[in-house]
């Protein structure tokens, strides 16, 4: 066997930028807004900018198949550069239980949301939506497969996920409390062994807690406060490469920026342009504009909506391949939140 062979990992993403040979791309198949879910009720009720869509049940079915039809053309191009992309299978419960409380599902569109993959680990986070407890079972033919082949796959402790979870006190400014670890894997973002995550009403401070406990003395986790306190951070930080970071106007400045990526070049994202294509409600706010994908630190996938962001990085030397999702806000997912980097060309550093 040769070196390359021996050192190559089938699970291996250490950034947001190294150049992307293996992706997850969700499916909007069966996708439906969950009805017995209370979990997403008290979180919409804290959002602020982010609205949750009015629809309960099913989505229409043209959404759903206009959004795999921009899907298939996203995997077209991925795959002309040589990018494997695999999907995962298709998920729908209408009533699962705990001993607890009861749900029926969301749909698995999102992996970024519910796995990360933290070097060679792929790691299944304890999700802060009811709905989505078991969101993970679509991919485990996949994750099997993947450990077969020398992956290292975990999972963090399963949530209680009790009522007491979303009873905001009055001195409380999220709408979770901080008695169990919970988080989604979308309040995460990676630069080598730093781990940036977003303390907000989709993952608390325990969360934090207990990804630097399961990842060791290799990497710093930097709970961000104050930042976005609604969900997740692709539309708030995005990392474009080593010293070059995306950042929301809206919401970030330089007193709540992190402070190790105070070192690096901000770039402020321009006014999003807004678009509805449907007359549903979307789920997710306009700065779904700037959740891109990089698939190298030289080329992003970027909502092709967004012309100005697109000059924006084009004048930073990242080419851009524009990407129409039509249904992008109203599913509530980008180009990266309806993605997951399983394996990039690259290893663990330092960036700070
Ligand atoms: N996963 C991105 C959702 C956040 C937003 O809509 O701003």
């Amino acid at each position: 066997m040769s070196e390359e062979k021996d050192s190559f990992q089938i699970v291996n993403s250490h950034n947001e930028w190294d150049p992307l040979e293996e992706i997850i791309i969700g499916t909007a198949l069966n996708a439906r807004i969950p009805s017995q879910d209370k979990s997403f009720k008290a979180l919409s009720d804290n959002a602020h900018d982010l609205l949750f869509s009015d629809i309960e049940g099913d989505f229409p079915k043209k959404i759903i198949d206009e959004t795999e039809e921009d899907i298939s053309i996203l995997i077209n191009e991925l795959t002309k550069l040589d990018i494997i992309v695999r999907r995962p299978s298709q998920l729908k419960m209408d009533n699962f239980k705990t001993p607890d409380w009861s749900s029926d599902s969301f749909y698995p569109y999102c992996p970024r949301d519910v796995i990360t993959v933290i070097g060679e680990t792929l790691i299944e986070t304890p999700n802060v939506f009811r709905s989505r407890y078991f969101e993970t079972f679509a991919y485990r033919d996949l994750f099997v497969e993947y450990m077969k082949q020398g992956a290292r796959w975990i999972s963090a402790p399963k949530p209680r996920l009790q009522d007491t979870l979303y009873e905001k006190q009055e001195s409380q400014t999220l709408a979770i409390a901080n008695h169990e670890p919970v988080f989604d894997a979308a309040n995460i973002v990676r630069a080598g062994r730093d781990i940036f995550y977003l303390v907000s009403d989709s993952g608390n401070e325990l969360g934090a807690q207990w990804l630097q406990s399961a990842l060791g003395h290799n990497y710093q986790v930097h709970p961000c406060q104050d930042l976005y306190s609604s969900v997740h951070i692709d539309t708030t930080l995005v990392l474009l490469r080593p010293g070059l970071l995306l950042a929301n106007p809206e919401r970030v400045n330089e007193d709540n920026l992190p402070d190790p990526l105070k070192k690096w070049d901000i770039l402020y994202a321009p006014d999003m342009i807004e678009y509805q294509y449907s007359e549903l409600k979307p789920i997710s706010s306009p700065w779904l504009g700037m959740n891109l994908l990089m698939l190298s630190e030289s080329l992003a996938v970027v909502d092709s909506f967004q012309t100005p962001l697109i000059k924006l990085l084009e004048d930073k030397g990242i080419d851009v391949l524009p990407f129409t999702l039509r249904h992008g806000r109203t599913l509530g997912g980008g180009a990266h939140c309806i993605t997951l980097d399983v394996r990039r060309k690259g290893e663990l550093e330092n960036y700070f």
